[in-house]
């Protein structure tokens, strides 16, 4: 069952001798689930690219047609299951001692596939926040009741709790982030075209701190010359794949 990965044994042997592991993912995790991405063929909404509509300019200026691409993204993503790669990514914090997952997701599918806390850098698409009290609340409508959504407290618009181009990420998850680079022996890349800043950054951190890196893409992205081991396939396929190689090596019998 499955194929079996080309990997230089030295690399391999630290993949699996490995106590202290991290991944970041990107839109292409949740690709094979039926999420759009954002920079693919399908990347634009009525002719409006993502750097255009998640950003605190395009929002003011038509918070209606903002959030009426959130509303068209939530509801999609309501319907859409985790696929083998999410659950491949929660069962690496069973392989490894220390495990964490960072995303730039926004869509929620690693917690659902069991991954117990995600770092995630870009926020949650089912959180909103009160553009006047900044209260953050969890709204699940599939599709809204209202566009744009009022604040149940005082009426006010909220806004996506989602962190917008040109807009600070959060600095705890920043930190926790920065940290789980910094200390890990294998830091994970996958499905990400590490064009987005400061997420694109970490996978150089974490070789900077002798962690090896290994990418998992459909294609060749900026960073694939230098990572230490390239696996180019689809992720929901590459990762269970290199996670009952992992186990083997390990002597489970999986
Ligand atoms: C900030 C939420 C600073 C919205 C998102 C240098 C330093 C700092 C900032 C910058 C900088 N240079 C430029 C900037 C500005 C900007 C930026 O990076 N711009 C880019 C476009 C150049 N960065 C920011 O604005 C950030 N803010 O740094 O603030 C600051 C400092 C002081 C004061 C004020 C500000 C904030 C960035 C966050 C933006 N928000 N998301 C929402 O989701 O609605 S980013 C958005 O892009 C998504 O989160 C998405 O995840 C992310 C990255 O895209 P990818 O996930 O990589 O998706 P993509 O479609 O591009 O690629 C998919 C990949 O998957 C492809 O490679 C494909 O081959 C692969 N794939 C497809 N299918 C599969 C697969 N792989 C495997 N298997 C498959 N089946």
């Amino acid at each position: 069952m499955g194929t079996q990965l080309e990997i230089p044994p030295s690399i391999f042997e630290k993949i699996v001798n490995a106590k202290v592991a991290a991944a970041m993912t990107g839109a292409g995790v949740s690709a094979e689930s039926g999420v759009p991405t954002f920079r693919g063929e399908n990347g634009l909404w009525r002719n409006r690219r993502p750097e255009e509509l998640a950003s605190m300019e395009g929002f003011l200026d038509d918070p209606r047609l903002v959030w009426d691409w959130y509303d068209w993204r939530r509801t999609t993503i309501a319907e859409i299951n985790p696929n083998d790669g999410h659950y491949a990514l929660a069962e690496m914090e069973t392989v490894y001692d220390e495990f964490t997952l960072i995303t730039q997701n926004v869509d929620g599918l690693h917690a659902l596939a069991g991954s117990r806390d995600p770092v995630e850098m870009h926020g949650n698409i089912w959180h909103t926040r009160c553009m006047k009290e900044g209260t953050i609340m969890e709204n699940r409508e599939a599709p809204l009741k209202r566009i744009p959504p009022l604040c149940p407290n005082c009426n006010t618009m909220v806004r996506p709790h989602i962190i917008w181009f040109g807009e600070e990420l959060d600095t705890d998850v920043l930190k926790r982030a920065g940290e789980a680079a910094r200390s890990s022996e294998v830091f994970f890349v996958v499905g990400t075209s590490s064009v987005v800043q400061p997420a694109a950054s970490l996978a150089g951190l974490a070789q900077r701190n002798n962690s090896l890196v290994v990418e998992v893409n459909l294609e060749r992205t900026p960073i694939t010359d230098s990572v230490d081991l390239f696996l180019q396939g689809p992720s929901g396929v590459v990762l269970p794949d290199l996670l009952r190689m992992i186990c083997r090596a390990r002597g489970f019998d999986v």
